[in-house]
Formats: C-alpha cells, sequence, structure tokens
C-alpha cells in the first residue's frame, strides 16, 4: 500500500469496525500504527477513508504484505489482534508467527474465552513469545475514543504496552470518577485518570471482561424489565418512559445504559414517523456468548450468580417468538386484576427494585471474580477494576465509584451487599423492590432479573436454608452424609434412614 520505511510504533491486524476505531485512537494520541487485514481490499479501503478525512492519517500505515507488515513496527513488536474472536485469532496469531522474532508482543483485544488466553500464552511463552489477552470494552466508540482496558499476562509485556494503553483508553476525573467525553478526532483528551490497568496473570483480563459481559447482560435485563412494568403495569407511552429514564439518569442509577435507553425510547420510526421504533423493534434478543460463559464459570466455581443466569435466560426465552405467540393463546394468566393506582408511587418503587437487583448482580460479578482469582492463582484488585469500569464500557456507571470506595474501605469486603452504602441501599430499598416483584407476579409480569436478585439478597441473608432437609434427602438415597449443626464443620455422618432406630455412623 505504500513503502515507507518508517518503524511504527504498533501494529494492528484485523481491520473491521473494532480495529479501524482503534488505529484511529492510537494514530490520534501520536503513535505510528502498521495496519494488515487477511483481504486486502479493506485496508486498502480504510486507508483511502483516513486519508480522505481523518487528521492523524499519516500515522496511519497499510501493509498488503503480512512479512513487510511485522518488519515495520520497532521491536519488541506489538502486534494488536482484533479479529473474530476463537477460530479466527488462532488462525490469524498462526500466520503471523513466522514472521515474528522472540520477544515479539502478542495482543488479543477480541472477545477471547479466558481458556483460549491461557492456552494461548502458554503456546506462545513456549516458542518465546509475549502475550497479552486484553479486554476491550465500548464497542465503536469506546474503540475510537477511550475503551475500557483490561489486560491480562506477563508484567513484563504489560510495562512495554502499557504507556500506549493509557493513552488510549478511556480517562475519569479521578476525584468524582465521572468519565471526561469531550473527545474529537485529532483532539484526545490526554489529562484524566485511564481506564486500563494490569489485571494479572494468563487470562485474567480476558475473565474480567468476560464478568464485565456478564453484568452487561444483566444490567440491560433490568432496564428491560423496568420498561416492561411501566409499559404493561401503567400504560406508558416509550416517550413517558424515556422521561422517567431521562430523571432516573439525574440520580444515582446514572449510567450509559439508562442514557441510552432514554435516547432509544424517544426514537421515531423513520419507516411510520407517528410511531416509536421500539415498538416495531422484534423482542427476540440475540447474544454473542459472553453472558453464558459467565454463567458457566459460575456454575464451574460454584457461585451464586444465579441473576447474571437468569438474564442470559431470558435472551433465551425472548428467542422462542413463535412459541411464545401460540403459547399466549393457550395458557391463561391472572384474572379480576384490580386497577394500578398511585402511578408515582409505582415508578419510585420500581426504580427501587432496579437499583437494589444491580447491587445484587453486581455482588455476584465481584464474588465470582474473588472465586476466580483463588482458582486461576490472581491477584485481582476489585476497586482498581471498577475503577477501569467507570469509563468508556458498557457498564459504565456512577454506582462504580461506590464500589471502588468500598474496597478502598476493606479490600478483603466478602460481598459487596455488606458494604456501608450498599447495605444501606438495600435496607432503604427493599420494602418497594419487594412490593414491585409481588405486584408483578401477581399480575403475571415476567421479571427474572427482579426476581432472582431479590432471592439471592434473602438467601444471602438467611441464617439456615432449608438445605438441612437437602443434605438429608441425599444422604437417604445416595449415602452421601452430612454435617451436623451440634459438631464441628468437615465431621460427616450417615444414617441407614428406613431403619429409624439405627445409632448414627461417625465417618
Ligand atoms: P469481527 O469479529 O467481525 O471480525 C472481523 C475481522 O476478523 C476482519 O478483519 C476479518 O478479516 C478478521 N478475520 C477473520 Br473473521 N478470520 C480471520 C483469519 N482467519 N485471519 C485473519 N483475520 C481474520 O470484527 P469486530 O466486530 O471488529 O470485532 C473484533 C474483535 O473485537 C472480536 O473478537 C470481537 O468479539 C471483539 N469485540 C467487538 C466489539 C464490538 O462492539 N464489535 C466490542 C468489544 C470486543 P477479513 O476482513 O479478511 O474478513
Amino acid at each position: 500500500m505504500n513503502d515507507r520505511t518508517t518503524t511504527s510504533d504498533i501494529g494492528l491486524i484485523g481491520l473491521a469496525v473494532m480495529g479501524q476505531n482503534l488505529v484511529l485512537n492510537m494514530a490520534d494520541h501520536g503513535f505510528t500504527v502498521s495496519v494488515y487485514n487477511r483481504t486486502t481490499s479493506k485496508m486498502e479501503d480504510f486507508i483511502a477513508r483516513c486519508q480522505a478525512g481523518e487528521p492523524s492519517a499519516e500515522r496511519v500505515i497499510g501493509h498488503a504484505d503480512l512479512g513487510a507488515f511485522v518488519r515495520s513496527i520497532k521491536r519488541p513488536r506489538k502486534i494488536v489482534f482484533l479479529v473474530k474472536a476463537g477460530a479466527g485469532t488462532d488462525a490469524a496469531i498462526a500466520g503471523c508467527l513466522p514472521h515474528l522474532e522472540s520477544g515479539d508482543i502478542i495482543i488479543d483485544g477480541g472477545n477471547a474465552n479466558w481458556n483460549d488466553t491461557i492456552r494461548r500464552e502458554k503456546e506462545l511463552r513456549a516458542k518465546g513469545f509475549e502475550f497479552i489477552g486484553s479486554g476491550v470494552s465500548g464497542g465503536e466508540l469506546g474503540a475510537r475514543f477511550g475503551p475500557s482496558l483490561m489486560p491480562g499476562g506477563s508484567k513484563k509485556a504489560w510495562k512495554s504496552l502499557e504507556p500506549i494503553w493509557r493513552a488510549i483508553a478511556a480517562k475519569v476525573d479521578p476525584k468524582t470518577g465521572e468519565p471526561l467525553e469531550d473527545y474529537a478526532p485529532g483532539k484526545p483528551i490526554t489529562k484524566g485518570e485511564p481506564c486500563t490497568a494490569h489485571i494479572g496473570a494468563g487470562g485474567a483480563g480476558h475473565y474480567v471482561k468476560m464478568v464485565h459481559n456478564g453484568i452487561e447482560y444483566i444490567d440491560m435485563q433490568l432496564i428491560c424489565e423496568a420498561y416492561m412494568l411501566m409499559k404493561t403495569l401503567l400504560g406508558m407511552k416509550p416517550d413517558k418512559m424515556s422521561k422517567v429514564f431521562e430523571d432516573w439518569n439525574a440520580g444515582d442509577l446514572d449510567s450509559y445504559l439508562i442514557q441510552i435507553t432514554a435516547d432509544i425510547l424517544q426514537q421515531r420510526d423513520p419507516a411510520r414517523p407517528k410511531k416509536f421504533l421500539v415498538d416495531s423493534v422484534l423482542d427476540t434478543a440475540g447474544q454473542k456468548g459472553t453472558g453464558k460463559w459467565t454463567s458457566v464459570s459460575a456454575l464451574d466455581l460454584g457461585i451464586p450468580a444465579n441473576a447474571i443466569a437468569e438474564a442470559v435466560f431470558a435472551r433465551c426465552l425472548s428467542a422462542l417468538k413463535e412459541e411464545r405467540v401460540a403459547a399466549s393463546k393457550k395458557l391463561k394468566g391472572p384474572k379480576d386484576l384490580k386497577e394500578i393506582r398511585g402511578k408515582k408511587q409505582l415508578i419510585e418503587s420500581i426504580h427501587s427494585a432496579l437499583y437494589c437487583s444491580k447491587i445484587c448482580a453486581y455482588a455476584q460479578g465481584f464474588q465470582l471474580m474473588a472465586e476466580a482469582q483463588k482458582e486461576y492463582d490472581w491477584k485481582l484488585d476489585f476497586g482498581a477494576i471498577a475503577q477501569i469500569w467507570r469509563g468508556g464500557c458498557i457498564i459504565r456507571a456512577r454506582f462504580l465509584q461506590k464500589i471502588t470506595e468500598a474496597y478502598a474501605a476493606d479490600a478483603e469486603l466478602p460481598n459487596l451487599m455488606l458494604a456501608p452504602y450498599f447495605r444501606k441501599a438495600l435496607h432503604k430499598g427493599q420494602d418497594a423492590w419487594r412490593k414491585v416483584v409481588s405486584l408483578a407476579v401477581r399480575h403475571g409480569v415476567p421479571v427474572p432479573a427482579f426476581g432472582s436478585a431479590l432471592a439471592y439478597y434473602d438467601g444471602y441473608r438467611t441464617a439456615v436454608l432449608p438445605a438441612n432437609l437437602l443434605q438429608a434427602q441425599r444422604d437417604y438415597f445416595g449415602a452421601h452424609t452430612y454435617e451436623r449443626t451440634d459438631e464441628p464443620r468437615g465431621k460427616y455422618f450417615h444414617v441407614d434412614w428406613p431403619e429409624k432406630d439405627r445409632p448414627q455412623l461417625e465417618m
């Protein structure tokens, strides 16, 4: 594409939406970036687009030849891969390896499964290369103007990548945690605290990105349930609900997802301008797998991330559109319902239900990461993780500052719900939260995320659960043994159940 002999600061392979935007972000911050794409015409189109209107175009160097691309980068080379996760990443890395030299650093910025990242790191380390698996969050706009970046890998490799990652990451005000978002092409934000930090070794970065996405699933589902309640129980139109979300965005629910919900609900349908677009969007949600991975990991590690899993199942249920339509004609809901009064009060209660459920959802995500760090021998800094999520990413929210503060006050916090700020919020909101869930149940409105978050709260605060009976059942049919309330933990007993008089046997 060009024959410049410049040595670039970094290289990037994969010029789809994320790659293109990350390249422009790096170039805006003064880094020279060599770029390569499997399909050369896409690279050429991108270079042409840069030259037609991007202020930093001169720092973007296109290459059609992979060897020339690699040779154009300063050593030790840093090469970011932003290609389709899974087999695409393996193939792209394999194609590049013959051109690399020992000590070069491969950075996978795709949505890799952390198990793949652990495997790739081991394989590449054995061949003499460094490997960083970095979560990149914030979609297209985040990549362009400041993503949240979650890198995992060796400290040595991170040291080399750090100046670039810190420069291009989203920035927040260090005191308030508010995102600094006034960034235009060619005029990047250089002040503020960057939303990136070394997460840990191996797959830690991609694991934390995965949990971020799991939380994103539940955050979105909770908002959708609030919308469903206002629509179904109160008959509110999208523009009226938009106003409610806008009001909420000025308070403790202030977040990117609440803001875009307010925007979405105002949007008219271009095809039918008298209608709101949201009413024309089919109610089936897609998914790419990171919510499922989070739930599978929670099941593997034995962590009760039930609300996160429920958000994944809610998408699965939404996908059964034809079945639901057929069932809606056959399965009856509750009858003789009274008209709902006290609209303003119910909206306030829905706000409380949303906020309390959100606290539970984050508590689950952080509890999961705490277990994962034990399992995979990582050292995660939960305050720093919340800090990284304050800007750039999809779940950015004022709320995250409170999580950072909670872990700053107690780094060993066993559960976020126990931090004084969140405990107080749960105590204050729980009556309204219970009212909303019972009203929804009474009226047959599905609120799986509100309900499962409440079950988590109640389960976690219950000193004696019915698992005594459950364990007895297990011992009855499978001799699985049980521990006793009046004996130290770790001593196991079994009884021959049908013969009631038999003495207990200590195992
Ligand atoms: P896609 O995930 O759609 O991937 C397209 C890119 O992968 C193209 O450049 C394509 O090259 C390249 N590619 C494929 Br497919 N197979 C390849 C192979 N075997 N060898 C080399 N290149 C190959 O792009 P995206 O949406 O920009 O996402 C990039 C990564 O970032 C993904 O892992 C994604 O999960 C992650 N991510 C995406 C978002 C988002 O909002 N989109 C957010 C955060 C993270 P081609 O042009 O020759 O087909």
